[in-house]
């Protein structure tokens, strides 16, 4: 029997596709960057399962892929480059990657503010430029231990972010659809409304998944809201944040800083962003270690394993399509 055939979106490394390939035939799109509508469906046609990886699947894609395509499976826990409902329709199985990149995404978030606070970026700029000497007023930085942080969304991310705050001892709130006693159990976190969280909170950090709901859930009026010391850290959906409100906050003093890893219209920036000194960048790296990546590479796999060997993907965005069929 011949075997069976998976299209991958964009160049991953041997050792994240290595599982894949012991099983299936696999085609690897060999250009660094994401596929269009047109290009995806000419060169995904006839393919029994499809790796996502940031690639925009749209009902177009789903309608030319069904006849073959029993599974997207998304190279990434965020999907809202994945048009669920369409997928639904046509009996395509849609699969992200939980839990694998939470350490990962946590750490990253952490990384930024630390690095937003204690201006890491600055100071290596300054070692760099020759400028080593010593100064009592030189490049002077916020504390993080003992301050308030307020993580918008109580998902995984946001309580592994809040179980390392904890070793910062912390004082934390939290934001969620309603309070989470796990959450608050294993990390002392205060549910707040999140107005309260925004006044009270010295760090901001949004783990919220991007949906219509929550597209700029952070605007002038709530980066108003916040402390002018305070620091706004982004590593979940860039358009979380009115990014062009954030930048006129953060040139007016209306907040201090910000850590982002994630843009409104990634990968270009709001204009004036990158000219900022009081904001630390990164191009959408928070899950990007060695472990997570094959972890996500792995966990695609087996969703992919699932589901061509008749059953259900272990991590499925959409069941329903097995109730239909
Ligand atoms: C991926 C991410 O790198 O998991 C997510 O939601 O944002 C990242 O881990 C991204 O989805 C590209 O595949």
């Amino acid at each position: 029997m011949s075997k069976s055939r998976v299209y991958v979106t964009y160049p991953l490394g041997d050792n994240i596709l290595a599982l894949l390939r012991e099983q299936y035939e696999v085609v690897i799109n060999p250009e660094e960057r994401s596929l269009s509508t047109e290009e995806l469906i000419e060169q995904a046609r006839g393919f029994d399962a499809v790796l996502i990886v940031s690639a925009q699947v749209n009902e177009d894609v789903c309608r030319a892929l069904a006849s073959d395509c029993k599974i997207f499976a998304n190279y990434g826990v965020g999907y809202n480059n994945i048009d669920v409902e369409a997928a639904t329709k046509y009996g395509i199985y849609v699969s992200n990657t939980p839990d694998v990149l939470t350490d990962a995404t946590a750490d990253f978030a952490f990384a930024l503010l630390l690095s937003a606070a204690r201006r890491v970026v600055e100071s290596d700029s300054y070692v760099r430029a020759g400028k080593k000497n010593w100064g009592p007023m030189n490049l002077i930085g916020t504390q993080v231990s003992g301050k308030t942080i307020g993580i918008l969304g109580g998902g995984r991310i946001g309580k592994a972010v809040a179980k390392r705050a904890q070793g910062f001892n912390m004082r934390i709130l939290y934001t969620d659809q309603r309070p989470n006693p796990d959450f608050e159990a294993e990390t002392g976190g205060i549910f707040a409304d999140k107005n309260t969280l925004l006044s009270e909170s010295d760090f901001v950090s949004v783990h919220v998944p991007l949906l219509p709901s929550t597209r700029h859930l952070i605007g002038a009026e709530e980066l108003g809201l916040m402390k002018s010391s305070a620091i706004l850290i982004n590593d979940s959906r860039g358009p979380i944040i009115d990014e062009q409100a954030l930048v006129t906050a953060l040139r007016e003093g209306v907040i201090a800083g910000a850590g982002l890893d994630v843009f409104e219209f990634e990968p270009e920036l709001a204009p004036g962003l990158a000219e900022l000194p009081n904001v630390v960048l990164a191009p959408h790296v928070a899950s990007s270690t060695t472990e997570a990546r094959v972890a996500m590479g792995e966990l695609c796999a087996r969703n992919i394993f699932a589901v061509l060997g008749g059953g259900t993907p272990i991590t499925c965005v959409n069941p329903e399509v097995g109730v239909k069929a």
